[in-house]
């Protein structure tokens, strides 16, 4: 009888839902690779991790990996996420999403959770555009690039996210591509030993939707310019981060710092109020 080999990260994916529903080439499965691999190589016990999104094509990878999940509202996860944390400090709750979702309809809770130093793992996976809707232009969306809603260009520049996320407080905040999917994994190793708000930002490849309309015949010639374009930076301020589609996107860990995480601030809160007499 042939036996059939399993593949050693087998056990992390909900095989019952495959095949999934990501185009060939995208670059969300390279995402989802190296949080395996950062997960097993941990050796974090599976119920020890949830995993949360909002909507997008990046927000479907709860569904396909075994971890207790939850997949919510557009732009709604970090709130449900930090909810469960609070809740469950003893387990790693970790966010999945788009640009859009996290940088645009769910900026606000973005930027409040780096000020919060909430004790989560955020991974934005930054493709410049709208992927499930068709296309549609995201606050990420390079000034030269095109998409099915702005065919002339973007009306304003792009949001860097690392600045954003550093800016609001954010105390680990990276940014990496899927042209570097081993220190992609290094860092999510790193962001699960982080105490409190862990940023890390992917630029990936759409090569349907974000690749077509900006003239990038293949997978692999939009691979090609996320890697030509990333550059990594070690030791520089996230002020000093570019990014431009145009010369580069900079690449690396721009903040790294312990400071106490909101379950701290809140516990210390907690305390003191015990100590008020009524
Ligand atoms: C409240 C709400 N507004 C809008 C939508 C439509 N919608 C679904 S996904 C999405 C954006 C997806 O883009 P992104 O978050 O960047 O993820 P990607 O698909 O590119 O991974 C939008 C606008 C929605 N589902 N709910
Ligand atoms: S539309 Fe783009 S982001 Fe969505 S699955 Fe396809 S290639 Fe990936």
């Amino acid at each position: 009888m042939e036996e059939t080999l399993a593949h050693p990260l087998e056990k992390y994916l909900r095989t019952e839902k495959l095949p999934h529903m990501w185009c060939p080439g995208c670059g969300i499965g390279t995402v989802v690779q190296a949080f395996l691999r950062a997960v097993d190589e941990l050796k974090i016990e599976q119920d020890k991790v949830v995993a949360v999104s909002g909507i997008g094509c990046t927000g479907r990878i709860p569904q396909y990996i075994k971890f207790d999940g939850a997949h919510v509202l557009h732009g709604r996860a970090i709130p449900v996420a930090l909810g469960i944390k609070l809740a469950r400090p003893d387990l790693k709750v970790v966010v999945f999403g788009g640009d859009g979702d996290l940088a645009s309809i769910g900026g606000n809770h973005l930027m409040h959770a780096a000020r919060r130093n909430a004790d989560l793992i955020v991974i934005m996976v930054n493709n410049f555009i709208y992927g499930l809707t068709g296309g549609q232009v995201a606050p990420t969306t390079p000034k030269e690039a095109t998409t099915y809603t702005s065919p002339y260009g973007p009306d304003s520049k792009p949001l860097d996210a690392v600045k954003l996320v550093s800016a609001a407080g954010g105390t680990f905040v990276a940014r990496w591509s899927t042209a570097y999917p081993v220190l992609l994994k290094e860092s999510i190793k790193r962001a699960f030993s982080h105490r409190g708000f862990s940023f890390i930002e992917v630029i990936s490849q759409c090569p349907e939707l974000f690749g077509r309309i900006n003239n990038f015949k293949s997978t692999y010639e939009i691979y090609q310019k996320i890697k030509k374009v990333g550059t990594i930076r070690r030791g520089i301020s996230p002020y000093d981060a570019k990014y431009d589609w145009n010369s580069e996107i900079s690449l690396g860990e721009f903040v790294n710092f312990e400071a106490p995480s909101y379950y701290d601030q809140l516990r210390e809160i907690i305390e003191k109020a015990k100590g008020v007499k009524e």
